[in-house]
C-alpha cells in the first residue's frame, strides 16, 4: 500500500471551492454569450487558417434554477508540457463535474502527454483512482510530455483512438504551445466532421499564458510562493552569515514573471528582469557594470553579501547573446548531421567548428564565453529546436564575470571588499509542490468549468475562471475562443499561428513596484521572509493569491 505523509493525508480531505455559478453542477447552468471575437493580431491570416472555429463569442456561465439532464459522454484528458501545481485538481474537477452530470459518463486519461492520444495509451478513471490524487502536486496521475500535436497524421491517429473509446470531447491541459495545438486539433475535428470537441485549460508556472481574458495560468501561484519561501530562507542565511552573495536563477522559460513575483515577495538586493534588459538593449558587459556597482557600494559600507535574482530566460534577452543563440539554433540541425562535428574527439574541436559556422559577430560572442557555458549551449535542443535555457547556468556566468571584474578593480585599488558567491537554480523544486489553496481551488474550478463548456457543445475554447482576487464563490466561470488569443509568429523559418505569450509589461504596475523600490532594496536590507505555503490560518495569508495578480487587478479596477 502507498505510504502517505501526514500533510498528504490532510490535503486529501481538502474540499476545493467552486465559483457560485458551478456549485449546483453543469446541468443547472445558463450560458451567456458575449460578442463575436477577433484574434489579437493578424486577423485575416488566423481567420483563413481557422475557418470553422474563428470569431466565436466569449461565454460566461450563470447558475439556473432549472436542471436539464445531460447525456452520458466519454471524455479524454491530456496533461501537456512542464508540470505545474494543481494539474491533478483540474482532472478531479473535470471528473466530478462529468460524473455529477451523468454517472454513466466516463473519463479517460491519455498517458505521457499528447503522445498518449496518438498511440492510444490511456487509463479509465474511477473514484478510487481520482481520490488518491486530490490536492496533490505533480502530473504523475497520467504523466505529461512535450510531443507537439500538429500534423494531419497525428490528428487522424487521435481520431481513431477517440472513436475506439467513444470519446466525444478532449481536454488539453497545457501552456501557450499546447493550447495552440488544441486550437489546431479543434479546427481539424470540425473540418473533418469528427464530432469531437476540444477544450483547453491554461497551465504553466511561467505565468505567460495570460491576457485580457485569462488572468493567470495555474501553477504560478504555488510555484512563486515555493520559490519565495526558499529565497526568504537564503536571505535569512545571508543576513546571518554576512559572507556570501547568493545568485538565484528562477525558472520561467522566457518571460520573467516568476522572478518578478518572487522578488516582490522577498525584496532581494538585485533583480534582473529580462524584458527590461532587452528593452534597454543592455549588453552582458553593461549588466555586469550595473551589478558590480551595487556590490562595490555595499562592500564600501561593510556589506559583502547580498541576494541576486536571475530569470531563467535572461540569456536570450541580452541582445548579443540572443542573436548568437538564434544563429546557433539555426545551424544546429546541420551540425548534428556533420561528421566532423559529431566525431570530434575534444570539446575544443567542437567549439572551433561552431565558431567557424557562426556569423562573425556571433562567433566572437560565443568565443568570449566560459567553456562551461559554451558546452551547455551545444546541449540537446527542445522539441522546437531551441536551446534549453534551464540547462544554461547563467547564474554561474554572471558570477564568473563579476569575480573577474572585481579582481581587476582590486588591482587598481577600486574594490576593497570580498566577493564570495553561491549559485542556486530554483525550478523543479516548485513545479510539483502541493498546490496552494488558491491553485487547488482554481484548478478544480478550471476542470469543472471545462466540462461545463463541453456540456454546452463548445469546441476550440479555453476554460476561463476570472475575478480571481475575490473569494472563490465570486469567481466568474466561462470560456474564451482559443483563436482570440492568437497571432502569427515565425517558428523554424515558417509563419505559424500561435497563442501570444505575455511578457512582463515594463509600463505595468507589477514591474513598477520593483522599479520604485529596487534602489532602496539594493542597499538597505528589506528582506521579506514569506515562509512556507500556508493552508490554514488568517485568510489573508493562506488564501490570497500573488502580488502580481493583485497589482494587475487593482490597475484594472482603478481604470473602470
Ligand atoms: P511549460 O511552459 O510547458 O509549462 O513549462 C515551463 C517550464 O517549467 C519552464 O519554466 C522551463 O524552462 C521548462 O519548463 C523546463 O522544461 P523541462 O521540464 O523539459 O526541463
Amino acid at each position: 500500500m502507498t505510504q502517505l505523509s501526514p500533510l498528504q493525508i490532510e490535503r486529501l480531505k481538502y474540499q476545493p471551492k467552486l465559483p457560485a455559478s458551478l456549485q449546483n453542477g453543469v446541468n443547472s447552468l445558463e450560458m451567456v454569450e458575449g460578442d463575436a471575437t477577433q484574434s489579437v493580431a493578424d486577423q485575416e491570416s488566423i481567420k483563413n487558417l481557422f475557418t470553422n472555429t474563428y470569431g466565436k463569442p466569449t461565454v460566461t456561465f450563470k447558475s439556473s434554477s432549472s436542471s436539464n439532464p445531460n447525456e452520458a459522454r466519454n471524455v479524454g484528458v491530456i496533461l501537456s508540457g512542464g508540470q505545474a501545481p494543481g494539474g491533478h485538481n483540474v482532472i478531479a474537477g473535470l471528473y466530478d463535474a462529468l460524473k455529477k452530470s451523468n454517472p454513466q459518463s466516463k473519463l479517460y486519461g491519455f498517458l505521457g502527454g499528447p503522445s498518449g492520444i496518438i498511440d492510444g495509451k490511456y487509463v479509465e478513471f474511477d473514484d478510487e483512482f481520482i481520490d488518491a490524487y486530490r490536492n496533490t502536486g505533480g502530473f504523475d496521475i497520467i504523466g505529461s510530455g512535450r510531443t507537439k500535436l500538429e500534423t494531419d497524421d497525428q490528428f487522424r491517429k487521435s481520431l481513431e483512438v477517440c472513436k475506439k473509446l467513444g470519446i466525444s470531447a478532449v481536454v488539453i491541459i497545457g501552456g501557450d504551445d499546447s493550447n495552440t495545438n488544441a486550437a489546431l486539433l479543434a479546427e481539424w475535428f470540425v473540418k473533418n466532421n469528427a464530432g469531437i470537441q476540444v477544450i483547453g485549460c491554461p497551465k504553466t508556472i511561467d505565468g505567460d499564458l495570460k491576457n485580457d481574458q485569462i488572468e493567470i495560468s495555474f501553477g504560478f501561484d504555488t510555484a512563486t510562493k515555493t520559490y519565495a519561501e526558499l529565497i526568504g530562507n537564503i536571505e535569512r542565511d545571508a543576513n546571518s552569515a554576512k559572507k556570501y552573495w547568493h545568485f538565484v536563477k528562477i525558472m520561467g522559460r522566457s518571460a520573467s514573471h516568476v522572478a518578478l513575483e518572487a522578488a516582490l515577495q522577498t525584496q532581494p538586493n538585485i533583480t534582473l528582469i529580462s524584458e527590461e534588459i532587452e528593452a534597454k538593449k543592455m549588453s552582458l558587459s553593461s549588466i555586469i557594470d550595473y551589478m558590480v556597482d551595487i556590490i562595490v557600494k555595499r562592500a564600501n559600507v561593510g556589506k559583502n553579501f547580498g541576494i541576486v535574482i536571475v530569470p531563467e530566460g535572461l540569456i536570450e534577452f541580452i541582445p548579443e547573446m540572443g542573436s548568437m543563440i538564434s544563429n546557433l539554433n539555426n545551424i544546429m540541425p546541420s551540425l548534428e548531421s556533420d561528421s566532423a562535428f559529431v566525431n570530434a574527439t575534444t570539446i575544443r574541436e567542437k567549439f572551433d567548428i561552431v565558431e567557424n559556422r557562426l556569423d562573425s559577430e556571433n562567433a566572437k560572442v560565443y568565443s568570449s564565453l566560459p567553456t562551461l557555458i559554451k558546452e551547455q549551449l551545444l546541449a540537446d535542443r527542445d522539441p522546437h529546436g531551441n536551446v534549453q535555457v534551464s540547462k544554461i547556468e547563467t547564474e554561474k556566468l554572471l558570477i564568473e564575470m563579476i569575480a573577474n571584474r572585481l579582481d581587476d578593480m582590486k588591482l587598481q585599488g577600486d574594490f576593497i571588499g570580498k566577493f564570495s558567491a553561491q549559485s542556486h537554480f530554483f525550478g523543479y523544486e516548485g513545479r510539483c509542490a502541493f498546490p496552494s489553496n488558491f491553485d487547488a481551488d482554481y484548478c478544480y474550478s478550471l476542470g469543472y468549468n471545462a466540462y461545463a463548456l463541453i456540456s454546452k457543445g463548445l469546441t476550440g475554447y479555453l476554460s476561463s475562471v476570472k475575478n480571481l482576487i475575490k473569494p472563490a464563490d465570486q469567481w466568474i466561470a466561462g470560456g474564451v475562443p482559443l483563436t482570440m488569443m492568437m497571432n502569427m509568429e515565425r517558428r523554424n523559418n515558417e509563419m505559424k499561428p500561435v497563442i501570444k505569450k505575455a511578457l512582463v509589461e515594463l509600463d505595468g504596475p507589477v514591474f513598477k513596484r520593483l522599479a520604485d523600490n529596487r534602489e532602496d532594496w539594493a542597499m538597505n536590507d528589506r528582506y521579506l521572509f514569506p515562509g512556507a505555503v500556508q493552508y490554514f490560518g488568517p485568510s489573508s495569508v493562506c488564501d490570497i493569491t500573488t502580488v502580481t495578480l493583485q497589482l494587475e487587478q487593482s490597475k484594472e479596477l482603478a481604470s473602470v
